[in-house]
């Protein structure tokens, strides 16, 4: 049995269910987290000692951290379709991931913290407007990126690099702040979005 823990409007847990959606997995999702709460409890603690969320568990096997759930759930349950097998082209996808915990989720955050969980008279409006303008720095990077007319991130099948970046990208798009255009994205992003292991996955209120 494969449990995955969290509420899905995190933008971590997206990801890993999106994974399993993909690769057809039967799974349970427990909410746990955000108005659920019960990161803090002993039994959650034990499963993951960050108290956060997701948490996989795969038949006794736990792993945390998203962007590690989905290399897992891609290698263990989908070589050669999620997770490519040639090492240099999943580099090319695996890659994305590291970009998106690393890159993309700094920037964004100062941005998304202000204007989703802050009251409107404790933001920090330059903070807010610098983070907004790093994020879409990289978007622009991802826009350029994509004008080789490549369909995916790492080519021309969907890997695990749509997935982490599919989820920023998504609330990216959701964010109440002034986007440069960018077609070839908003094309991936509904290329992508539109996968019926998206359904019910992206697309959620920003919490
Ligand atoms: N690096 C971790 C970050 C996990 C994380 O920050 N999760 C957030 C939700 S996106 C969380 O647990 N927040 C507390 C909560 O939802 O109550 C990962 O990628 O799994």
């Amino acid at each position: 049995m494969m449990t995955i823990w969290g509420r899905l409007t995190s933008i971590n847990v997206s990801k890993a269910v999106w994974a399993a959606r993909e690769l057809g997995l039967e799974f349970n999702r427990i909410d746990v987290g955000g108005p659920y709460g019960g990161l803090d409890k002993p039994e959650y603690v034990a499963l993951n000692p960050n108290s956060k969320i997701p948490t996989l568990d795969d038949n006794g096997y736990i792993l945390w951290e998203s962007n590690s759930i989905v290399r897992y759930l891609a290698a263990q349950y989908g070589a050669g379709t999620l997770w490519p097998t040639d090492p240099r082209e999943r580099g090319l996808s695996d890659r994305w991931l590291d970009w998106q915990a690393t890159e993309f989720a700094p920037a964004m955050a100062p941005a998304f913290i202000g204007l989703i969980r802050t009251p409107e008279d404790k933001r920090n409006p330059q903070a807010i407007a610098e983070s907004v303008a790093r994020g879409n720095r990289l978007i622009l990077l991802l826009e350029k990126f994509l004008a080789d007319g490549r369909q995916y991130l790492a080519g021309d099948r969907f890997t695990i690099g749509d997935i982490a970046v599919g989820c920023a990208v998504d609330r990216w798009f959701l964010l109440p702040i002034e986007r440069p255009a960018t077609p070839l994205l908003a094309q991936w992003h509904k290329r992508v979005s539109s996968r019926p292991s998206a359904q019910g996955v992206l697309q959620q209120k920003l919490a």
